[in-house]
């Protein structure tokens, strides 16, 4: 049984995002998601369109995810890896090597990001109508 996690904001769901949680799901047999939480965006200096309990219902709906549970700050994904059992953290390349300290841990993979959508440029179509 290989499990895989990720994390992410996943703010106004889009295709981007469910082209990587379907390439890391397919990656093993289990997927976990690291939902950052309202209080850890401001810490990452996002402000998410919708609020956690609704990110959270909308990643619980996706089939390639099995598990959800919060991000609440940058220093726990070893502790989540190991808690979990995890072989493989995946995420986007625009973190290419930001996640290579914990290659003692499980194996890190960067997938390619999906080109020409991303929250922001939601968010800002939206706040122009
Ligand atoms: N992503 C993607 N293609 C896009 C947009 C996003 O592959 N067009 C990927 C990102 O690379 C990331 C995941 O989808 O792996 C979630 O994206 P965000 O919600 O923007 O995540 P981010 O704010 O980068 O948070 O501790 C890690 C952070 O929580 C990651």
């Amino acid at each position: 049984m290989k499990r895989i996690i990720t994390y992410g904001t996943f703010d106004t769901f889009h295709w981007g995002h469910m082209e990587l949680l379907r390439r890391a799901r397919e990656m093993g047999d289990w997927l976990a998601v690291g939902l950052s939480t309202d209080e850890f965006n401001t810490i990452k200096g996002k402000r998410a369109y919708l609020p956690y309990k609704r990110r959270l219902e909308i990643l619980q709906a996706i089939k390639y995810v099995d598990l959800v549970f919060a991000e609440n700050d940058w220093g726990q994904k070893r502790d989540d890896i190991i808690k979990y059992n995890i072989d493989t953290l995946v995420m986007g390349d625009d973190w290419q090597g930001h996640f290579d300290t914990l290659a003692d841990v499980c194996s890190v993979v960067y997938l390619t990001r999906t080109k020409d959508i991303s929250s922001t440029l939601i968010k800002h179509t939206l706040e122009k109508q």
